[in-house]
Protein backbone atom coordinates (compact mmCIF):
# COMPACT_ATOMS: atom_id res chain seq x y z
CA UNK A 1 0.00 0.00 0.00
CA UNK A 2 1.32 3.35 -0.81
CA UNK A 3 3.10 5.45 2.09
CA UNK A 4 1.41 8.66 2.89
CA UNK A 5 2.37 10.90 6.32
CA UNK A 6 1.03 14.44 6.35
CA UNK A 7 -0.20 14.93 10.01
CA UNK A 8 -1.52 18.27 11.65
CA UNK A 9 2.15 20.28 12.02
CA UNK A 10 2.61 20.17 8.39
CA UNK A 11 -0.16 21.60 7.64
CA UNK A 12 0.30 24.55 9.92
CA UNK A 13 4.21 24.51 8.84
CA UNK A 14 2.56 24.83 5.26
CA UNK A 15 0.02 28.01 6.56
CA UNK A 16 3.74 28.98 8.41
CA UNK A 17 5.78 28.86 4.96
CA UNK A 18 3.09 30.26 2.45
CA UNK A 19 2.92 33.67 5.34
CA UNK A 20 6.41 33.71 6.20
CA UNK A 21 7.95 33.81 2.66
CA UNK A 22 6.45 36.76 1.99
CA UNK A 23 9.40 38.55 4.00
CA UNK A 24 12.13 36.24 3.00
CA UNK A 25 14.95 37.07 0.17
CA UNK A 26 16.56 33.05 -0.62
CA UNK A 27 15.35 29.59 0.30
CA UNK A 28 17.70 26.88 0.67
CA UNK A 29 15.69 23.80 0.34
CA UNK A 30 17.40 20.44 1.87
CA UNK A 31 17.19 17.67 -0.24
CA UNK A 32 18.46 13.88 1.19
CA UNK A 33 21.14 12.75 -1.33
CA UNK A 34 20.41 9.61 -1.05
CA UNK A 35 17.26 9.82 -2.62
CA UNK A 36 17.13 13.66 -4.20
CA UNK A 37 14.31 13.04 -6.32
CA UNK A 38 11.95 11.83 -3.87
CA UNK A 39 12.92 14.41 -1.06
CA UNK A 40 12.12 16.96 -3.17
CA UNK A 41 8.69 18.53 -1.59
CA UNK A 42 6.83 19.79 -5.06
CA UNK A 43 4.33 21.41 -2.10
CA UNK A 44 7.40 23.40 -0.64
CA UNK A 45 8.64 23.94 -4.61
CA UNK A 46 5.00 25.87 -5.42
CA UNK A 47 5.29 27.47 -1.93
CA UNK A 48 8.45 29.37 -2.78
CA UNK A 49 8.44 29.70 -5.95
CA UNK A 50 8.57 33.29 -5.96
CA UNK A 51 12.22 33.13 -4.20
CA UNK A 52 15.37 32.64 -5.47
CA UNK A 53 16.09 28.79 -4.00
CA UNK A 54 19.18 27.00 -3.79
CA UNK A 55 18.84 22.91 -3.49
CA UNK A 56 21.60 21.70 -1.12
CA UNK A 57 22.48 17.80 -1.75
CA UNK A 58 22.13 17.07 2.10
CA UNK A 59 23.84 13.76 3.90
CA UNK A 60 26.07 13.73 0.82
CA UNK A 61 28.45 11.95 3.26
CA UNK A 62 26.37 8.58 2.93
CA UNK A 63 25.44 9.15 -0.66
CA UNK A 64 26.84 7.50 -4.18
CA UNK A 65 29.30 10.12 -5.35
CA UNK A 66 28.83 9.21 -8.79
CA UNK A 67 25.05 9.23 -8.36
CA UNK A 68 25.64 12.83 -6.71
CA UNK A 69 27.35 14.31 -9.52
CA UNK A 70 24.28 12.92 -12.14
CA UNK A 71 21.86 15.08 -9.80
CA UNK A 72 24.20 18.21 -9.43
CA UNK A 73 24.52 17.93 -13.19
CA UNK A 74 20.48 17.42 -13.46
CA UNK A 75 19.75 20.54 -11.12
CA UNK A 76 22.51 22.85 -11.99
CA UNK A 77 20.92 22.30 -15.86
CA UNK A 78 17.43 23.80 -14.76
CA UNK A 79 16.38 27.07 -15.51
CA UNK A 80 16.97 29.47 -12.09
CA UNK A 81 18.13 26.54 -10.02
CA UNK A 82 21.44 26.44 -8.10
CA UNK A 83 22.06 23.07 -6.58
CA UNK A 84 25.30 21.77 -4.61
CA UNK A 85 26.08 18.88 -2.47
CA UNK A 86 27.27 19.23 1.63
CA UNK A 87 27.14 17.22 4.96
CA UNK A 88 25.46 19.83 6.86
CA UNK A 89 27.80 18.97 10.09
CA UNK A 90 30.99 19.90 8.52
CA UNK A 91 31.39 23.95 9.37
CA UNK A 92 33.71 25.22 6.00
CA UNK A 93 31.16 23.66 3.38
CA UNK A 94 28.57 24.72 5.30
CA UNK A 95 29.98 28.28 4.92
CA UNK A 96 29.66 28.89 1.17
CA UNK A 97 25.99 28.71 1.64
CA UNK A 98 26.21 32.15 3.38
CA UNK A 99 28.10 33.15 0.20
CA UNK A 100 25.74 31.62 -2.24
CA UNK A 101 22.76 33.29 -0.55
CA UNK A 102 24.49 36.65 -0.56
CA UNK A 103 24.79 36.32 -4.34
CA UNK A 104 21.50 35.10 -4.74
CA UNK A 105 20.10 38.24 -3.26
CA UNK A 106 22.98 41.17 -3.47
CA UNK A 107 20.97 43.59 -2.55
CA UNK A 108 20.42 42.45 1.38
CA UNK A 109 22.85 41.80 4.32
CA UNK A 110 23.37 45.09 5.73
CA UNK A 111 21.13 46.35 9.41
CA UNK A 112 19.06 47.90 7.42
CA UNK A 113 18.06 45.55 5.02
CA UNK A 114 19.49 42.03 6.39
CA UNK A 115 19.16 38.55 4.68
CA UNK A 116 16.82 36.94 5.52
CA UNK A 117 16.76 33.08 4.87
CA UNK A 118 14.67 30.12 4.91
CA UNK A 119 15.53 27.04 5.96
CA UNK A 120 13.05 23.66 4.95
CA UNK A 121 12.97 20.46 3.84
CA UNK A 122 11.56 16.99 4.70
CA UNK A 123 11.66 15.72 8.01
CA UNK A 124 14.97 14.34 9.14
CA UNK A 125 17.39 16.30 6.21
CA UNK A 126 19.25 17.67 8.37
CA UNK A 127 18.08 21.47 8.62
CA UNK A 128 18.29 22.15 12.50
CA UNK A 129 22.07 20.88 12.04
CA UNK A 130 22.89 22.54 9.27
CA UNK A 131 21.68 26.15 11.24
CA UNK A 132 23.76 24.68 14.39
CA UNK A 133 26.75 23.97 11.94
CA UNK A 134 26.36 27.56 10.60
CA UNK A 135 26.19 29.25 13.92
CA UNK A 136 28.82 27.40 15.31
CA UNK A 137 26.45 26.33 18.33
CA UNK A 138 23.13 24.31 19.41
CA UNK A 139 20.42 27.22 18.62
CA UNK A 140 17.99 24.34 17.95
CA UNK A 141 16.65 20.61 18.53
CA UNK A 142 18.51 18.35 16.26
CA UNK A 143 17.75 14.48 16.09
CA UNK A 144 17.50 11.49 14.35
CA UNK A 145 13.72 11.08 14.00
CA UNK A 146 11.30 12.06 11.92
CA UNK A 147 9.88 15.33 13.34
CA UNK A 148 12.05 16.93 15.67
CA UNK A 149 11.17 20.93 15.16
CA UNK A 150 7.77 21.39 15.43
CA UNK A 151 7.35 25.05 15.16
CA UNK A 152 9.45 27.68 13.35
CA UNK A 153 12.19 29.51 15.06
CA UNK A 154 14.25 32.67 13.65
CA UNK A 155 17.88 32.04 14.55
CA UNK A 156 20.11 35.25 14.67
CA UNK A 157 23.37 34.12 12.68
CA UNK A 158 25.07 37.66 12.22
CA UNK A 159 24.17 41.43 12.32
CA UNK A 160 22.05 41.99 9.28
CA UNK A 161 21.60 37.77 8.64
CA UNK A 162 18.57 36.02 9.81
CA UNK A 163 17.66 31.69 9.48
CA UNK A 164 14.41 30.61 9.76
CA UNK A 165 14.36 26.96 10.85
CA UNK A 166 11.24 25.13 9.28
CA UNK A 167 9.32 21.81 11.03
CA UNK A 168 10.27 18.85 8.10
CA UNK A 169 7.46 19.02 5.76
CA UNK A 170 5.80 15.97 3.33
CA UNK A 171 2.98 16.58 1.08
CA UNK A 172 -0.45 15.54 1.30
CA UNK A 173 0.01 13.25 -1.00
CA UNK A 174 2.81 11.22 -2.62
CA UNK A 175 1.63 9.97 -5.93
CA UNK A 176 5.06 8.17 -6.70
CA UNK A 177 4.53 5.00 -4.82
CA UNK A 178 8.30 3.84 -4.83
CA UNK A 179 8.95 7.43 -3.18
CA UNK A 180 7.36 6.94 0.01
CA UNK A 181 9.62 3.81 -0.42
CA UNK A 182 12.36 5.42 -0.35
CA UNK A 183 11.73 8.15 2.04
CA UNK A 184 10.08 5.87 4.64
CA UNK A 185 13.93 4.09 4.38
CA UNK A 186 15.40 7.08 4.72
CA UNK A 187 13.96 8.20 7.90
CA UNK A 188 11.65 10.96 6.92
CA UNK A 189 8.33 9.29 7.51
CA UNK A 190 7.14 8.56 11.12
CA UNK A 191 7.72 5.51 12.48
CA UNK A 192 3.89 4.14 12.83
CA UNK A 193 3.06 5.41 9.36
CA UNK A 194 4.57 2.56 7.43
CA UNK A 195 5.60 -1.31 7.29
CA UNK A 196 8.93 -2.21 8.17
CA UNK A 197 8.84 -5.40 6.62
CA UNK A 198 6.89 -3.49 3.40
CA UNK A 199 10.17 -0.79 2.86
CA UNK A 200 12.70 -3.36 3.87
CA UNK A 201 11.56 -5.54 1.01
CA UNK A 202 11.08 -2.72 -1.61
CA UNK A 203 14.79 -1.56 -0.20
CA UNK A 204 16.70 -4.90 -0.72
CA UNK A 205 14.51 -5.25 -3.92
CA UNK A 206 16.78 -1.68 -5.14
CA UNK A 207 19.76 -2.91 -3.61
CA UNK A 208 19.99 -6.21 -5.37
CA UNK A 209 19.50 -4.30 -8.68
CA UNK A 210 22.04 -1.27 -7.81
CA UNK A 211 24.59 -2.75 -4.89
CA UNK A 212 24.41 -6.15 -4.47
CA UNK A 213 28.27 -6.44 -3.61
CA UNK A 214 27.34 -4.16 -0.17
CA UNK A 215 24.43 -6.95 0.35
CA UNK A 216 27.57 -9.48 -0.03
CA UNK A 217 29.61 -8.06 2.11
CA UNK A 218 27.92 -6.89 4.93
CA UNK A 219 25.17 -9.66 5.58
CA UNK A 220 27.25 -12.75 3.97
CA UNK A 221 24.56 -13.21 1.27
CA UNK A 222 24.95 -15.12 -1.68
CA UNK A 223 22.84 -12.34 -4.86
CA UNK A 224 22.10 -14.72 -7.34
CA UNK A 225 20.15 -14.12 -10.95
CA UNK A 226 17.06 -16.66 -8.32
CA UNK A 227 17.41 -13.77 -5.57
CA UNK A 228 14.84 -11.70 -4.99
CA UNK A 229 13.55 -9.52 -2.39
CA UNK A 230 11.90 -12.13 0.04
CA UNK A 231 14.89 -14.64 -0.13
CA UNK A 232 17.23 -12.00 0.50
CA UNK A 233 15.78 -10.64 3.46
CA UNK A 234 15.02 -14.37 5.05
CA UNK A 235 18.85 -14.98 4.34
CA UNK A 236 19.78 -12.14 6.10
CA UNK A 237 17.36 -12.67 8.84
CA UNK A 238 19.24 -16.20 9.05
CA UNK A 239 22.29 -15.01 8.82
CA UNK A 240 21.80 -12.33 11.97
CA UNK A 241 20.03 -15.15 14.09
CA UNK A 242 16.68 -13.58 13.73
CA UNK A 243 14.74 -16.72 14.03
CA UNK A 244 11.76 -17.68 15.76
CA UNK A 245 10.55 -21.26 17.48
CA UNK A 246 10.50 -23.91 14.99
CA UNK A 247 13.20 -22.55 12.38
CA UNK A 248 10.94 -19.73 11.04
CA UNK A 249 12.63 -16.57 10.16
CA UNK A 250 11.60 -13.45 12.41
CA UNK A 251 10.70 -10.99 8.85
CA UNK A 252 10.03 -8.09 11.32
CA UNK A 253 13.43 -8.14 12.98
CA UNK A 254 15.12 -8.76 9.94
CA UNK A 255 13.49 -5.70 8.29
CA UNK A 256 14.31 -3.67 11.12
CA UNK A 257 18.05 -4.52 10.84
CA UNK A 258 18.55 -3.60 6.88
CA UNK A 259 16.20 -0.37 7.28
CA UNK A 260 18.13 0.75 10.73
CA UNK A 261 22.07 -0.37 8.83
CA UNK A 262 21.27 1.56 6.15
CA UNK A 263 20.44 4.94 7.96
CA UNK A 264 23.93 4.24 9.80
CA UNK A 265 25.26 4.23 6.46
CA UNK A 266 26.99 0.56 7.40
CA UNK A 267 26.33 -1.11 3.62
CA UNK A 268 28.68 1.50 2.46
CA UNK A 269 27.40 4.77 0.16
CA UNK A 270 24.19 4.36 -1.57
CA UNK A 271 22.12 6.27 -3.89
CA UNK A 272 18.15 5.07 -4.34
CA UNK A 273 17.31 6.91 -7.21
CA UNK A 274 19.43 8.61 -10.38
CA UNK A 275 17.29 11.37 -12.06
CA UNK A 276 16.39 9.37 -15.00
CA UNK A 277 14.90 6.58 -12.87
CA UNK A 278 12.94 9.31 -10.73
CA UNK A 279 11.67 11.25 -14.05
CA UNK A 280 9.47 7.61 -14.58
CA UNK A 281 8.98 7.12 -11.90
CA UNK A 282 6.68 10.55 -11.77
CA UNK A 283 6.14 10.29 -14.96
CA UNK A 284 3.75 6.45 -14.18
CA UNK A 285 2.96 7.93 -10.89
CA UNK A 286 1.41 11.12 -12.54
CA UNK A 287 -0.42 9.02 -14.90
CA UNK A 288 -1.98 6.80 -11.87
CA UNK A 289 -2.86 9.81 -10.44
CA UNK A 290 -4.73 11.30 -13.34
CA UNK A 291 -6.66 7.75 -14.32
CA UNK A 292 -7.49 7.77 -10.31
CA UNK A 293 -9.62 11.11 -10.96
CA UNK A 294 -11.28 10.80 -13.74
CA UNK A 295 -12.57 7.64 -11.65
CA UNK A 296 -13.23 9.61 -8.92
CA UNK A 297 -14.70 12.33 -11.38
CA UNK A 298 -17.37 9.62 -12.74
CA UNK A 299 -18.24 8.48 -9.61
CA UNK A 300 -18.90 11.85 -8.19
CA UNK A 301 -20.76 12.82 -11.34
CA UNK A 302 -23.04 9.42 -10.61
CA UNK A 303 -23.63 10.58 -7.06
CA UNK A 304 -25.01 14.23 -8.26
CA UNK A 305 -27.46 12.89 -11.10
CA UNK A 306 -28.31 10.23 -8.59
CA UNK A 307 -29.52 12.42 -6.02
CA UNK A 308 -30.42 15.09 -8.52
CA UNK A 309 -28.36 17.76 -7.65
CA UNK A 310 -27.48 17.97 -11.63
CA UNK A 311 -29.24 17.37 -14.75
CA UNK A 312 -28.26 14.56 -16.57
CA UNK A 313 -25.48 15.42 -19.02
CA UNK A 314 -27.90 14.32 -22.17
CA UNK A 315 -30.34 16.92 -20.76
CA UNK A 316 -27.95 19.61 -20.15
CA UNK A 317 -27.21 19.18 -24.04
CA UNK A 318 -31.05 19.33 -24.35
CA UNK A 319 -31.26 16.10 -25.99
N1 LIG B 1 25.66 11.69 7.95
C1 LIG B 1 25.01 12.84 8.03
N2 LIG B 1 24.07 13.01 8.97
C2 LIG B 1 23.42 14.20 9.02
C3 LIG B 1 23.71 15.26 8.13
N3 LIG B 1 22.89 16.30 8.43
C4 LIG B 1 22.13 15.90 9.47
N4 LIG B 1 22.44 14.63 9.84
C5 LIG B 1 21.80 13.84 10.90
O1 LIG B 1 20.43 13.67 10.51
C6 LIG B 1 19.58 13.66 11.66
C7 LIG B 1 18.47 14.67 11.51
O2 LIG B 1 19.01 15.98 11.61
P1 LIG B 1 18.13 17.26 12.01
O3 LIG B 1 19.03 18.45 11.80
O4 LIG B 1 17.45 17.10 13.30
O5 LIG B 1 17.05 17.20 10.84
P2 LIG B 1 15.81 18.20 10.58
O6 LIG B 1 15.74 18.36 9.10
O7 LIG B 1 15.96 19.44 11.38
O8 LIG B 1 14.61 17.29 11.09
P3 LIG B 1 13.12 17.71 11.59
O9 LIG B 1 13.26 18.84 12.53
O10 LIG B 1 12.63 16.45 12.23
O11 LIG B 1 12.36 18.05 10.36
C8 LIG B 1 20.51 13.91 12.88
O12 LIG B 1 20.81 12.65 13.46
C9 LIG B 1 21.73 14.55 12.24
O13 LIG B 1 22.91 14.29 12.99
C10 LIG B 1 24.72 15.05 7.11
O14 LIG B 1 25.00 15.90 6.25
N5 LIG B 1 25.32 13.82 7.12
MG1 LIG C 1 14.73 20.24 12.78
Amino acid sequence: MAIQWFPGHMYLTQKAISERIKEIDVVIELLDARLPGSSANPKLAELTASRPTLKVLNKQDLADPLVTQLWLAHYNALPSTRAIELDASETAPARKLIDACHALAPLRGSMVKPMRVLICGIPNVGKSTLINTLTGKRATKTGDEAGITKIEQRIVLADGFYLWDTPGMLWPRIIVAQSGYNLAASGAIGRNAFSEEEVALELLNLLIKKYPAALTDRYKVNITPESTDETVLEDIGRKRGAVLPKGRINLQKAAEIVIYEFRQSALGRITLETPDEFAGWLAAGQLLDAERQVKKDAIEMARLIKFKKIARPEKLRGA
